[in-house]
């Protein structure tokens, strides 16, 4: 302050025009001169000395309008500075399927906040990075890949410095935990696997046992909806989606041409099926042959082992069920049960056995 007033003291002492100055401050060491042209000159001399422009703690100097302390604080700011990485950056390895969680950070000198960009490379599919606190996270992908990225941490200033990272993963081999039942084969896949089961087995992993794997008529599993059940010709009262297992019975009106049909709703491997008679003592069906189809159009009878149709043992009394394995298992979704002989009219009640494909 008591320099400041000298100062001031000094132009008012010395303010005159000299020479090619319009005004100049002459102090120890010190001019400040305005010329002719307009400049102002502001020198440290005669030999040596120093001029300081200072602001006082939160103060600023403006050129022209700009802060010349925030570009001087934006010159001197250094980028910010990566943490240590393992070596080659490498953030590890993961299985496929692993849901990762990994920090990477850089500190800036000055201590202000970073932002993250990759800015070269891939991350592994479903693996993202947060671009405020730079945590890379998500579920590794099933395969045996390398992803190599670079990211960027750059500072409020625009400053910034890259990284390169690297990470690996590997596939996960969904056949290690054994998943296939009954000696079927296990087949890996991408984030899957599949079975290859013997052909007594199905599902998913060969669990079924299909021959014994009701789809669902039997009133007690109802899998089958009632619209999946029609007929050729039904006796007042024994409408077709009554044909179930242990259910009231499909009556057909007489042995030619009746048919009970049961859509399995996809094409499946049939194995086998069950019948009893309808619930009267008059109405079910001795024997029968079946017809299958997979498009609902073309239908096929099942042939026995010397490519004649089959003939199905029905009820021999209508409370009875007999159930019939396949002489080999068929593809089909639709299977038609067609009465041969039967006591008065042909009755029944019946379950299929199969696997999903
Ligand atoms: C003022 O400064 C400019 C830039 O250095 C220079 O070209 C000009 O000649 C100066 N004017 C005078 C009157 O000295
Ligand atoms: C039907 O029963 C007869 C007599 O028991 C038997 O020989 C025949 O193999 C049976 N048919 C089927 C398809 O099971
Ligand atoms: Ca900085
Ligand atoms: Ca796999």
């Amino acid at each position: 302050m008591a320099s400041l007033m000298l100062f001031v003291a000094v132009v008012c002492q010395v303010l005159r025009i000299a020479g090619t100055a319009f005004f100049e401050v002459q102090y120890p060491s010190v001019v400040l001169s305005a010329e002719v042209g307009g400049n102002v000159t502001i020198r440290a001399g005669p030999d040596i000395g120093s001029i300081f422009l200072r602001s006082s703690t939160r103060g600023s100097i403006y050129i022209d309008g700009t802060d010349m302390m925030i570009v001087i604080e934006m010159l001197n700011s250094l980028p910010p500075i990566w943490s240590d990485m393992s070596e080659h950056g490498s953030l590890g390895t993961y299985l496929g399927g692993t849901s990762v969680s990994i920090k990477v950070t850089a500190q800036d000198p000055e201590g202000n906040p970073i932002r993250y960009e990759k800015v070269s490379g891939a991350f592994p599919p479903g693996v993202v990075l947060n671009k405020a606190t730079g945590e890379i996270s998500g579920v590794t992908p099933d395969i045996d890949a390398v992803y190599e990225f670079g990211i960027r941490a750059t500072d409020n200033h625009g400053k910034h410095a890259d990284q390169t990272f690297t990470i690996l993963t590997r596939e996960k081999n969904q056949c290690r935990t054994i998943p296939c039942k009954n000696g079927g084969s296990c087949i890996d896949d991408i984030d899957d696997y599949s079975c290859s089961c013997p052909t007594a087995y199905g599902g998913k992993n060969c669990q079924l046992d299909c021959a014994n794997n009701a789809v669902g008529v039997d009133v007690g599993l109802m899998n089958i909806p009632d619209a999946q059940m029609s007929a050729h010709f039904s006796h007042a009262d024994y409408a077709a989606w009554n044909g179930r297992l242990k259910g009231s019975g499909w009556v057909g009106e007489q042995v030619v041409n009746s048919w009970l049909q049961i859509d399995l709703g996809s094409v499946m491997d049939w194995f086998a099926v069950t019948m009893q008679g309808a619930v009267s003592s008059s109405y079910y069906t001795t024997t029968y042959t079946m017809a299958y189809s997979e498009d609902g159009d073309n239908f096929q009878d099942v042939k026995d082992t010397a490519s004649n149709t089959l003939i199905f043992n029905g009820s021999t009394l209508f409370d009875t069920m007999t159930k019939t394995i396949l002489p080999a298992p068929l593809q089909a979704r639709y299977v038609r049960f067609i009465p041969r002989t039967a006591a008065t009219n042909p009755g029944m009640r019946v379950e299929v056995f199969a696997c999903p494909k």
